[in-house]
């Protein structure tokens, strides 16, 4: 007799920061969690999942993963965008959750079993000046990371993106505003690099996220002036709603690029990956559609020399990440994982298996994905309203943060 979905539950919390968690339970007493986080619209995926996923779940089977994901993603009739995907994304990890539960295997068992042992990961740095962001960066080889993401303030800039600020003026629970320019940037970051070298050699792999800031002629600039520096990757260079400018970029630089981490499915990056205009695809299973989606997004990369360098920052899930580690221990063309530390209270909310050891990060053993989530303790961390930053130019144009 099939098992059947009894109830699924939508749990926004805040510890730390705001996370929104859907918890699907069934008639034989197993229970999975997916991660529905979208930073800074967090509760229009509560809405969309509790007001229009939820009543189609009820009675339905999870062992029937791929059903459903195509029941929620055709079904919907406006197909794909953040907060679509990201609904569909929860269910669908919380349902291989379960089913790895009933198999009593890992996740990773499941998708095809290990490729590798333990998955190279990269942390981020960053300092207000070159000299902090430099100590940063020692400091994380100290740690023994064999991959760190650098990120440094630019003279004359006030607040830019990965660049903690000291201060920022009350924007009354509105978004803080960055300041912006191009050409200040491009003058700086090769200086950047030429000192990281310096500090650390050439053994650690870095990396640099340019955060959608460039123009196309720009960004090849960029990539080529940091040629010599050999990076692991250079990362979201310029937005690719239009995918074809990245072949310019790609003409003019063999600096490896990273993309991806705002896509939510398999077209927004089909061109990339086919043209091979990329090397990393930053995807992530919580904002493609869940594991069904972000497998057919590997698959595809898989072809194409492209391999996975999935978005892994402190604003997805603990569960998110395991769900990563789960599928990075499986998919043949991994390339590295981002590992940012969740805030200290999260492990009040959730209890997870995988593990970081010696730079690299290891998926648990456990039945599904390894993680909980404590209702009780959730609810002690309420959900409150926050914003990503706004960026503008030094002449007041609203840019790309
Ligand atoms: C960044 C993120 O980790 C990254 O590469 O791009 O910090 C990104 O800014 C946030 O995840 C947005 O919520
Ligand atoms: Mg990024």
């Amino acid at each position: 007799m099939a098992d059947r979905i009894t109830a699924a539950k939508v749990i926004v919390c805040s510890p730390g920061r705001n996370f929104v968690t859907l918890k699907i339970e069934t008639a034989s007493g197993l229970s999975g969690i997916g991660d529905a986080t979208v930073n800074g619209r967090e509760m229009a995926v509560a809405a969309y999942l509790q007001e229009h996923v939820v009543p189609c779940l009820i009675g339905r089977d999870p062992a029937r993963i791929e059903d459903v994901w195509q029941y929620l993603y055709r079904g919907a009739y406006w197909r794909r965008g953040p907060i679509t995907m990201a609904a569909i994304a929860a269910v669908d990890v919380a349902l291989w959750d379960i089913k790895a539960k009933a198999a009593g295997m890992p996740l990773y068992q499941l998708l095809g079993g290990a490729s590798r042992s333990h998955m190279l990961c990269y942390t981020h740095t960053d300092g207000a000046t070159l000299d902090e962001a430099m100590a940063a960066l020692e400091r994380a080889a100290e740690a023994g990371y064999h991959a760190i993401r650098v990120q440094a303030g630019v003279p004359g800039l006030k607040r830019i993106y990965g660049v903690h600020a000291a201060d920022a003026p009350d924007m009354g629970g509105l978004p803080n505003e960055g300041d912006w320019d191009t050409a200040k940037y491009l003058r700086f970051a090769p200086k950047v690099f030429e000192e990281a070298r310096k500090r650390v050699g050439a053994d650690i792999h870095l990396l640099h996220d340019a955060h959608h800031r460039l123009l196309p002629n720009e960004a090849a600039q960029l990539g080529k002036s940091l040629e010599p520096y050999d990076l692991f990757w250079l990362e979201d260079v310029t937005p690719v709603e239009n995918q074809e400018v990245l072949r310019h970029v790609r003409r003019h630089t063999t600096t490896p690029l990273a993309i991806g981490e705002v896509f939510n499915s398999i077209w927004d990056c089909q061109t990339l990956i086919t043209e091979q205009l990329i090397d990393y695809i930053r995807a992530t299973i919580v904002h493609a559609g869940g594991i069904t989606h972000v497998r057919r997004i590997a698959d595809l990369a898989g072809l194409y020399g492209v391999r996975t360098g999935f978005h892994g920052a402190a604003d997805l899930s603990p569960v998110t990440m395991a769900a990563a580690l789960h599928f990075g221990r499986w998919v043949p063309n991994f390339g590295i994982q981002e590992y940012s530390i969740h805030p200290k209270d999260s492990q009040q909310v959730f209890q997870w298996d995988w593990s970081f050891r010696d730079g690299y990060l290891f998926s648990g053993e456990s039945p599904g994905l390894g993680i909980t989530i404590d209702e009780a303790a959730a609810a002690r961390f309420p959900y409150q309203r926050a914003y990503l930053d706004v960026n503008r130019l030094t002449d007041g144009t609203l840019w790309n943060w």
